[in-house]
């Protein structure tokens, strides 16, 4: 405890949002004893500390809610198909209360450190805040977009306006009127910030390293009715939802791009961007190779690169902002709303970095290549170091004091993404190895806790004291994420996916690419075996 005692409890849960939430509660319902933490003054992770303007979420909400207990799925009732993080949050506000989690969480309170008494067979675990908790189990539920990136340019600290990272976004707002803006970063929260900055700003510079594939959104209120009629089925549409690639039921294609004749994938391209509700799933599954084939993903990649020259009146800015470098898909495609339309605006320019790169933040503004910019308030919308940042910021030491940030020193290596060999009874909720951030977040973290919680509940029911993957079924497992990833385009484009945004991280895909439906078979295969490649101690 923060008076310097040790308290002691069955498990740790760090984080406290969607997936440490539901952890806690699961284990909770399963008679164990719990302390969880959170570095926020807030439960809701992600969308907690999202609050910039524009920040909402890119998965339907009656797919992106929990599934877990009926009746909240029944009551909860959802005002837009993709609602924006207020809504989100208050949802998750909800939760917490309505499952009685908060006695169990402490805010505030980051955990620095964890190790493993092989003695005890227990975890020691500390926080900034002087907690000392022992627990038998650790669960790391800790985000994988939850360390923020700062831009690798000096002299921000001299910056005299004010800056602002997307994800670090002051609750109370920032006030944009008739000021000067800059937006580093044009992937999906800059694409989500940039047309509402520009409608408050005096002048928004847009500062662009790698344009992206924006696809139309078509967000609009959800209508009772529609609302109702999912719900009526909520049972099978989410059946179908963990059975699929990327937690999203969607008929399976049965054909490659190429194998239907050039009007027929236009007219499909064409409906999916102007008329779909489900425009990202609906294009990347429409043909069953676009993220295999590179001739494929050029058909879609064409299309999109034609509706920006379409929607954007000058054609050399139109041009910057065509993606060339990466297929669609293999890096999180954006939905946007306005996006595009947003560079006709008188008071918005486009900045390129790869022509003029960026040299240093100045006192007044930023200084490129070419000249140096004025700014009242700089927003850097420049990502996190995803996957495994928030895994490796704790001081996290398994058998014989092995540090897990060492062991990953050349990658990560766990099995199944949930555990790792040297580290008894540590789980991590969506940890690399996983499907999960090429899915619905809410699939896959369902599926993490609910295996992590039936796990553990066997583990009491057996008498076993610790559980831990074996060095052969990670070696396997690690090998088998690379070659699922080898047999697609994803390991071709530079992305948080592969680390190549954080300087010196190693460079490996690190999703599971299988998708969500075939990765919860083989989990279901290896709980029914009797934890095949895990070793039980008691
Ligand atoms: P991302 O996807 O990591 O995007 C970060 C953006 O910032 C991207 O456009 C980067 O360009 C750009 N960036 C980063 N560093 C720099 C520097 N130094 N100079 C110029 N531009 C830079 O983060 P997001 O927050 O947008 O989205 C994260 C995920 O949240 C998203 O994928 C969804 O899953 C939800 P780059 O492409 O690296 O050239």
């Amino acid at each position: 405890d923060a008076d310097g005692r040790t308290r002691e409890v069955d498990a740790v849960v760090v984080g406290a949002g969607l997936s440490g939430l539901y952890m806690l509660h699961r284990l909770r319902s399963l008679g164990l004893s719990v302390q969880a933490f959170d570095g926020n003054e807030g439960v809701g992770g992600t969308w907690y500390a999202n609050r910039y303007p524009g920040a909402r979420v890119d998965v339907k909400s009656l797919d992106y809610a929990y599934s877990f207990d009926p009746d909240l799925e029944q009551e909860w009732e959802w005002t837009e198909k993709y609602p924006a993080q207020e809504e989100l949050l208050r949802y998750i506000d909800h939760v917490a209360d309505r499952f009685g989690l908060r006695p169990h969480i402490r805010l505030r309170t980051r955990v620095t450190e964890a190790e493993f008494d092989e003695g005890a067979e227990r975890w020691h675990v500390r926080t900034d805040r002087g907690d000392r908790v022992t627990a038998q189990f650790l669960i790391m539920a800790t985000g994988c977009l939850s360390v923020p990136r700062l831009p690798d340019v000096p002299g921000l600290d001299r910056f005299r306006g004010r800056w602002h990272h997307t994800a670090q976004w002051p609750e109370e707002g920032v006030d944009l009127a008739g000021k000067r803006v800059a937006v580093i970063g044009t992937a999906s929260s800059g694409v989500q910030v940039i047309p509402l900055i520009a409608e408050q700003a005096e002048h928004l510079t847009v500062f662009q390293r790698t344009p992206n594939f924006v696809i139309p959104a078509n967000n609009h209120p959800l209508k009772p009715e529609d609302q109702r009629a999912v719900k009526a089925r909520y049972a099978e549409v989410r059946k179908a939802n963990r059975e699929s690639g990327f937690g999203v039921a969607f008929p399976e294609a049965t054909k490659g791009a190429m194998e239907v004749p050039a009007e027929e994938r236009e007219a499909y391209y064409r409906k999916v961007w102007y008329d779909d509700d489900n425009s990202l799933v609906s294009l990347l599954s429409g043909y069953n190779d676009l993220i295999i084939s590179k001739e494929s993903n050029d058909t879609i990649a064409q299309f999109v690169r034609d509706r920006i020259a379409e929607v954007v009146d000058d054609p050399e800015v139109a041009k910057e902002l065509q993606p060339w470098d990466h297929p669609l898909g293999v890096k999180r495609p954006c939905l946007g709303t306005n996006y595009y339309e947003t560079f006709n605006r008188p008071n918005v320019s486009l900045v390129n970095v790869r022509r003029t790169p960026l040299v240093e933040f100045t006192p007044g503004g930023i200084r490129t290549s070419e000249k140096e910019h004025p700014f009242d308030v700089i927003v850097l919308a420049t990502g996190f170091d995803a996957i495994t940042g928030a895994l490796t910021a704790i001081d996290i030491r398994g058998r014989g004091g092995a540090g897990l940030a060492e062991k990953w020193a050349e990658g990560p290596r766990s099995y199944l993404g949930i555990a790792v060999a040297g580290f008894p009874n540590l789980f991590t909720i969506t940890g690399p190895g996983s499907p999960s951030v090429l899915s619905n977040m809410m699939v896959s973290i369902e599926q993490h806790v609910e295996w992590v919680g039936d796990a553990i509940a066997a583990m009491r029911a057996g008498g076993k004291r610790t559980m831990e993957a074996t060095a052969e079924a990670e070696d396997a497992w690690t090998r088998h994420v690379d070659e699922v990833a080898q047999m697609t385009l994803y390991p071709t484009a530079d992305s948080w996916y592969v680390g190549s945004n954080v300087p010196g991280k190693p460079r490996v895909f690190m999703p599971y690419a299988a998708g969500v439906g075939v990765y919860r078979q083989q989990c279901d295969r290896i709980a029914a075996s009797g934890y095949e490649g895990f070793v039980f101690t008691g």
